[in-house]
């Protein structure tokens, strides 16, 4: 359950939480084309709040908006600003931060010309994504019997609210199957991205990760590609097999709200040593440090509140 906060910011103000409904006519609602975020901001070492690479984030809002044609009544500077006004309304140090923008009601059916556009920015507290444990000691994966979206069917760079229903429908599975998460390959077959995560392999000593075809460009990916090169590790993004994760040393997911979660178990195969390797923690350790604004090479992907 998320955790009721004081206000919500709708259509260019802060209203109170009870007030922020939709009519059930809310064309999103019915059709699925929206697109959102997801954001988080940490306390930092020196107390102060950072909302990590908000400019990244709300740029993909805005290239996700363009995809699926929607024009955001806007500008990417009043978005930031709201994001964080959001946070300090609430009293949140430290939180996730959802902007979505919806088509509002008016028609129905596929051609909403004149709906309106409307934006929502909710902000909440948000824990480890796969729980503490998985955080720590890694997660248990199955591969889905769900592809991800062919890139022709779905619009796969974009964060279309939409695009979800392949992910709720891979989560419940394999949460039902008794694992953690779904592993989702590409519908030619390759490894592709899990439900809310990227994902990379680990094998003597090179890391992997799949390109940006079919999957989200994440914001945790390319901080993690950054990271890793300038700890000195070689990455190439490549398309790989389900077989290749299975001899992979280390497998790890990145995301907003995952983080750095290790992988620990996939499809009943044991990863390593079944516990998050030397390469893992030492990028999840990394990460969790240029959020919190412990690394000054690093300072530049916060936002300060
Ligand atoms: N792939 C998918 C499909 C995805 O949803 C996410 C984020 C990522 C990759 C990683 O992207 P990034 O957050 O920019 O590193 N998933 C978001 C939604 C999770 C949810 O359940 O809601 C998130 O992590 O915020």
């Amino acid at each position: 359950m998320v955790e009721k906060v004081d206000s919500i910011w709708m259509d260019g103000e802060l209203i109170r939480w009870e007030e922020a409904k939709v009519h059930v006519l809310t064309h999103t609602l019915h059709y699925g084309l929206g697109v959102f975020e997801g954001i988080r901001c940490y306390l930092c070492h020196d107390g102060r709040s950072g909302v990590f690479r908000l400019r990244e984030h709300i740029d993909r809002l805005f290239n996700s908006a363009l995809i699926a044609e929607i024009k955001i009544p806007f500008s990417r500077e009043e978005i930031m600003e709201a994001c964080k006004e959001t946070l300090r309304a609430n009293d949140l140090k430290e939180g996730y931060i959802r902007p979505i923008v919806f088509i509002g009601d008016g028609a129905m059916g596929v051609y909403p010309q004149d709906n309106p556009v409307r934006v929502a920015i909710v902000t909440w507290k948000w824990g480890a994504y796969l729980g503490e444990e998985a955080l720590k000691g890694g997660t248990r994966v199955k591969t889905s019997s769900y592809m991800r979206h062919h890139v022709n069917v779905m619009m796969t760079k974009a964060k279309i609210c939409g695009n979800y229903v392949n992910s709720v429908l891979a989560k419940r599975e394999a949460v039902r199957l008794g694992y953690d998460e779904a592993l989702m390959l590409d519908t030619e077959g390759y490894v592709s991205e899990a439900t809310g995560e990227n994902i990379f392999m680990v094998k003597e000593g090179w890391i992997k990760t799949p390109p940006l075809t079919s999957i989200l460009p994440g914001i945790t990916r390319d901080s993690v590609i950054t990271i890793i090169k300038d700890i000195g590790l070689e990455l190439i993004e490549q398309r790989f097999t389900r077989d290749e994760l299975y001899t992979a040393d280390e497998v790890f997911f990145t995301g907003t709200a995952a983080e750095v979660t290790p992988v620990r178990e996939i499809d009943g195969r044991v990863i390593g040593l079944g516990r998050p390797g030397p390469i893992t923690k030492e990028i999840q350790t990394t990460f969790f440090g240029a959020a919190r604004g412990e690394l000054e090479r690093y300072k530049k992907w916060i936002s300060y509140l």
